[in-house]
């Protein structure tokens, strides 16, 4: 695949939307082809799991049962639309992706490690994006940007300890995978925080092809041991690793 998968992440109203609208005119003024997406959705079957996964009145809706939707959504989503725009050799820009289900259903709804693992492999064959932007606000912060939009979705009405575990959870992740997972402070101004994105892009245009996209068994791995949060989590995790 010759296109460049960026992937965009933080906690709800953390400004990611702002950043992609940004971030996608400066690629246009370097002359590349920019597919905006999001997930849950990007697609007519994605986006009708999004309204289940979203609507406040599923609240009977189980954490496994969450977690295979948000997995189904993305699947379908990676078929019918990340990589065709990567084969076609365009920029995807992508508002929330894999990294979200391991901070929000597997960090924060605590489901095992593994089992969310497992899936990312198979819903995205290998398919991982060269860098993910992590921008970063208290919780608090992104919390009361969100509420200015209007009425809540399921997910914003967690309480401020689940949002507190997620953003922990992006933050490690930065840690664990430092190539690709760049930590940026939202709390600074739309354009301050459009300069560093727009860094930290450039660098990635400038290396060679192949460096371009990631497959998940050749992801640079954690610094800090797997299992850590899940106890028997991190033998577990290279078991399936090698079974699937
Ligand atoms: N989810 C998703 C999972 O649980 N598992 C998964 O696997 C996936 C993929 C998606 C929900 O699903 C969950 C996470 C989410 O809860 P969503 O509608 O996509 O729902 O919600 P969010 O991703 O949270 O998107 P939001 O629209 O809430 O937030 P954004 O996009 O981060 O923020 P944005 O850009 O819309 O900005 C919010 C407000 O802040 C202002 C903007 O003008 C706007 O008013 N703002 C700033 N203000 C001051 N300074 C700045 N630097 C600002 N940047 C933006």
């Amino acid at each position: 695949m010759s296109g460049l998968f960026i992937t965009i992440e933080g906690i709800e109203g953390c400004g990611k939307s702002t950043q992609i609208r940004l971030l996608k005119s400066h690629l246009e003024s370097r002359g590349r082809v920019v597919e905006v997406t999001r997930e849950p959705g990007g697609t007519p079957i994605a986006e009708a799991i999004r309204a289940i996964l979203l609507d406040p009145a599923n609240s009977a809706l189980s954490p496994t049962t969450e977690l295979l939707l948000y997995e189904a959504a993305r699947a379908q989503h990676v078929d019918e639309r990340i990589r065709p725009a990567l084969e076609a050799g365009n920029v995807v820009l992508c508002d929330r992706y894999a990294d979200s289900t391991t901070a929000y259903q597997g960090a924060a709804r605590g489901l095992p490690a593994a089992s969310v693992d497992a899936l990312h492999t198979i819903a995205t064959r290998g398919t991982w994006p060269r860098l993910t932007i992590v921008i970063d606000v208290p919780v608090e912060v992104g919390l009361r940007r969100a509420g200015h939009r209007g009425a809540s979705d399921r997910i914003e009405l967690e309480p401020v300890e689940f949002h507190e575990r997620v953003r922990a959870e992006f933050l490690q992740l930065a840690e664990r995978e430092p190539d690709r997972v760049k930590v940026v402070n939202g709390v600074e101004s739309e354009n301050a925080v459009a300069e560093v994105i727009n860094c930290l892009v450039d660098a990635v245009l400038e290396e060679p092809n192949s460096k371009r996209t990631y497959v998940l068994g050749s992801r640079r791995r954690r610094k800090t041991p797997r299992g850590a949060r899940n106890g028997q989590g991190g033998q577990l995790r290279e078991r399936d690793r090698r079974r699937l």
